[in-house]
C-alpha cells in the first residue's frame, strides 16, 4: 500500500449556468483532480476546487503546492499513513483543498485496496442523503423557477437562497418570491457569503421573521467581531458558520466566541479526517452541522455524499450536493443520480466512483 506518486492534474469544464454569490462567481469548475497511486496499482482519486475569494489558492498554486511541496513529502508512505502525512502536509500553511484532495484520495485508495466503499470506513450511518440546493444570483422569478425546476426534475424540496446584495430589498424579494413558489413545506435557508454588514443583515433577518428560514450562514463578515456576535445573538435560527471555520480549530474559536451555533462542514476544504474531526467537535459541544457545497464538481460531490452519510450528525440534514448539476459536463463514467430528492449511497469500493479517462483527457488544461 506504499504511494509511489502523487498527481496533480489540472482541468476546465465550463457550466451551463454560472453560480453568482455575494463573495465571487463561478463559470468554469477549474479544478484540479488529484490521483494517488499505490506500489499495488490503486489510483485514489479527489478533486480540489481553487476558491480564492474564499481560501487564496488558484489552480495554479493547488497543483504547484502538490508537485513541489506535498508529493514528495508523502510518496513512499503507506495510504494508512494518513495522519503522519497530515502532520507532514500541516507544516505548510494553508492550501487546504490540496490537503484536503491528497487526504480523500488516500482515503479512497484505502477503500479501494480492502473492497469496502469509504461511508461504511468512516462510520457507515445512512444509505441516503435529503438534497439541498444553492440557488444563486438573480431576479426573483428566475430564482422561484430554479427552485421549482429542481423540486420537479429531482424532487428536491430544500433551498439554500444565496443573498448578501446591497440595498437588502432585492434579496428579500428574492426570498419572498421562493416561498411563495415552493409553498410552506420546503425548507428555505439563507447564505450571504458575508455580503452584509452586521446592522443590514440583522434588518433582513427582521424582515424575513415570517418566512419560516430553518437556518442563515455567513451574512457579516466574522471579522467585523462584535457586530456579528451582536448579529448571531439576536438571530431566532441557527447562524452557521462557514467560511470564518475552515479548521477545527476555527471552528472552536467561532463557536466559543458566538460569533456562530453551528457549522458547514465541507469535506473539499477539511477531507475527511479533518471533516470528522469537526463533525465530534461540534456535536461535543452541541452546534448542529449541515454538509455545505463548495460548488463542487461530481467527485467532490460523491466525497461530500460519502461524508454525509456516515455520521449521525450530517445525515440528518439536508446536504448541498447538487450544484455539478450546473457543469455543461462532468469526468466520471456514472454520473451521479438524484431521485426523490436524495443520494443514495455509492457501493462500489473507496469512493464508488470510476474516472472517464477520455473525458480526463479531454478536459485537462496540462496537455
Ligand atoms: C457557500 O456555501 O458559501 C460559495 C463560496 C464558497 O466558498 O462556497 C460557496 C458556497
Ligand atoms: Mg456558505
Amino acid at each position: 500500500m506504499r504511494i509511489i506518486d502523487v498527481r496533480a492534474i489540472p482541468f476546465a469544464i465550463p457550466y451551463r449556468k454560472p453560480l453568482h454569490f455575494a463573495s465571487g462567481h463561478i463559470e468554469v469548475a477549474d479544478n484540479v483532480l488529484v490521483e494517488v497511486e499505490t506500489e499495488d496499482g490503486i489510483v485514489g482519486v479527489a478533486e480540489a476546487p481553487p476558491r480564492p475569494y474564499t481560501y487564496g489558492e488558484t489552480q495554479a498554486s493547488i497543483v504547484a503546492v502538490i508537485d513541489s511541496l506535498f508529493a514528495p513529502a508523502i510518496r513512499g508512505a503507506s495510504i494508512l499513513d494518513r495522519e503522519p502525512v497530515r502532520a507532514k502536509l500541516a507544516r505548510t500553511v494553508g492550501n487546504p483543498t490540496a490537503k484536503a484532495a491528497i487526504d480523500m484520495a488516500m482515503w479512497d485508495a484505502w477503500g479501494k485496496a480492502v473492497g469496502q466503499p469509504v461511508h461504511r470506513l468512516l462510520g457507515g450511518y445512512a444509505q441516503r442523503l435529503q438534497v439541498s440546493h444553492m440557488l444563486g444570483f438573480d431576479d426573483p422569478a428566475a430564482m422561484a423557477d430554479e427552485a421549482i425546476r429542481m423540486r420537479d426534475e429531482f424532487g428536491i424540496d430544500s433551498f439554500k437562497v444565496k443573498v448578501g446584495r446591497l440595498p437588502i430589498d432585492r434579496d428579500i424579494a428574492v426570498c419572498r418570491a421562493i416561498r411563495n413558489a415552493v409553498g410552506d413545506d420546503a425548507e428555505l435557508y439563507l447564505d450571504g457569503n458575508r455580503g452584509w454588514p452586521a446592522s443590514e443583515a440583522a434588518r433582513a433577518v427582521r424582515e424575513l421573521a415570517d418566512l419560516g428560514l430553518s437556518r442563515v450562514e455567513e451574512l457579516c463578515p466574522a471579522d467585523d467581531v462584535l457586530g456579528r456576535r451582536w448579529l448571531v445573538g439576536q438571530c431566532p435560527v441557527p447562524f452557521v458558520a462557514d467560511e470564518s471555520a475552515p479548521t477545527p480549530a476555527d471552528v472552536t474559536r467561532e463557536l466559543l466566541a458566538g460569533a456562530a451555533n453551528a457549522i458547514s462542514i465541507k469535506t473539499a476544504r477539511t477531507g475527511f479526517s479533518d471533516s470528522l474531526r469537526v463533525a465530534h467537535l461540534a456535536e461535543g459541544l452541541g452546534a448542529e452541522v449541515v454538509i455545505g457545497n463548495q460548488i463542487d464538481g461530481q467527485v467532490g460531490t460523491a466525497c461530500s455524499l460519502a461524508f454525509g452519510a456516515s455520521q449521525r450528525t450530517t445525515a440528518n440534514k439536508a446536504a448541498e450536493l447538487s450544484n455539478y448539476l450546473d457543469m455543461a459536463d462532468d469526468l466520471l463514467t456514472e454520473p451521479l443520480r438524484i431521485t426523490d430528492g436524495a443520494m443514495t449511497v455509492l457501493h462500489g469500493p473507496g469512493l464508488g466512483i470510476e474516472i472517464d479517462r477520455k473525458k480526463l483527457d479531454y478536459y485537462r488544461t496540462d496537455r
